[in-house]
């Protein structure tokens, strides 16, 4: 791609101790591209070096002391700067060459929302045979109840308009790992099929050690389904960031209680 679109687009990573792989990361994150390209990470009390390599290599960082998943994107999605947000996991397992690409078929098909399925190119060894068969019930079950017609229900990869936050009911609720689900549900129901698109990218094997607990979190997801299907669920927390919450753009490490 030689052309540089005419847009805005921050990436937003959700870090907890993803020391390993935060580097490859983001630099797999094409450059040049977009008149304005920001990276940030949304750190949950990382333990480990996650935030210095933020720093070392020139990225946003801001800091998310609540814990879970969903509570890092409800804070990233409100304190990133530009119009267009695209989503990964820290890890190393989405395919950031694909981003621009993403991006420009976002604008030239005047979409609100992509969803990146994993499962009909996922590489081998990217999924264990558990997760892949967790994945296919949450899905399943996540179409049977909602009829919205996504493949992966699960995946962590979106592009899309920060603008669809206007509208407060675009705003996801849930700050652990459901909140995955919810945003495609919330995108299907508000924006509709033709402005809320589900495309398949390549899927990796994960770098470093995942945080997730398979049987827990899967329980979770699948109550969660159950909870938003029938109005139970319920909202912990505020949207957006806390008032006093450290972020880099300074340039300097934000400090941090541990
Ligand atoms: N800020 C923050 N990030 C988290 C938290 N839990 C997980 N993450 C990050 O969210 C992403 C998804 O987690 P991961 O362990 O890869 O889950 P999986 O892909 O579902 O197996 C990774 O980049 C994690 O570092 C948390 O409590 N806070
Ligand atoms: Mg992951």
């Amino acid at each position: 791609m030689n052309d540089v679109l005419p847009v805005s687009v921050t990436v937003i990573l959700p870090t907890r101790n993803e020391e390993e792989a935060l580097g490859p990361t983001i630099d797999a994150i094409p450059r040049g591209w977009c008149e304005d390209l920001e990276i940030m990470i949304v750190d949950g009390n990382s333990t480990d070096r996650t935030r210095e390599i933020a720093l070392e290599k020139g990225i946003r960082v801001h800091l998310e002391p609540r814990k879970g998943y969903g509570r890092a994107y409800r804070t990233g999605f409100d304190v990133a700067k530009n119009d267009i947000i695209v989503t990964m996991d820290a890890d190393c397992t989405y395919p950031a060459e694909t981003i621009p690409d993403l991006v420009k078929r976002l604008l030239n098909d005047d979409l609100e929302f992509i969803t990146c399925d994993r499962l009909t190119l996922a590489e081998d060894g990217s999924m264990s045979g558990l997760h892949g068969f967790g994945n296919w019930v949450l899905s399943f079950t996540a179409r049977l109840l909602f009829g919205y017609g996504v493949k992966d229900s699960q995946t962590g990869m979106w592009v899309f308009k920060k603008s669809i936050f206007g509208d407060e009911k675009m705003r996801p609720t849930n700050d652990g790992m459901p909140l995955s689900e919810e945003i495609k549900i919330l995108a299907r129901r508000h924006l509709g099929k033709q402005k809320a698109i589900e495309i398949s990218v390549p899927y990796r094997p994960r770098v470093g050690e995942a945080e997730i607990h398979t049987w827990g979190d899967g329980w979770k997801n699948l109550r969660f389904l159950f909870a938003k299907r029938f109005g139970l669920n319920r909202t912990v927390t505020p949207w957006g960031g806390l008032a006093d919450n450290p972020d880099s753009e300074k340039g300097t490490l934000p400090e941090q209680e541990n």
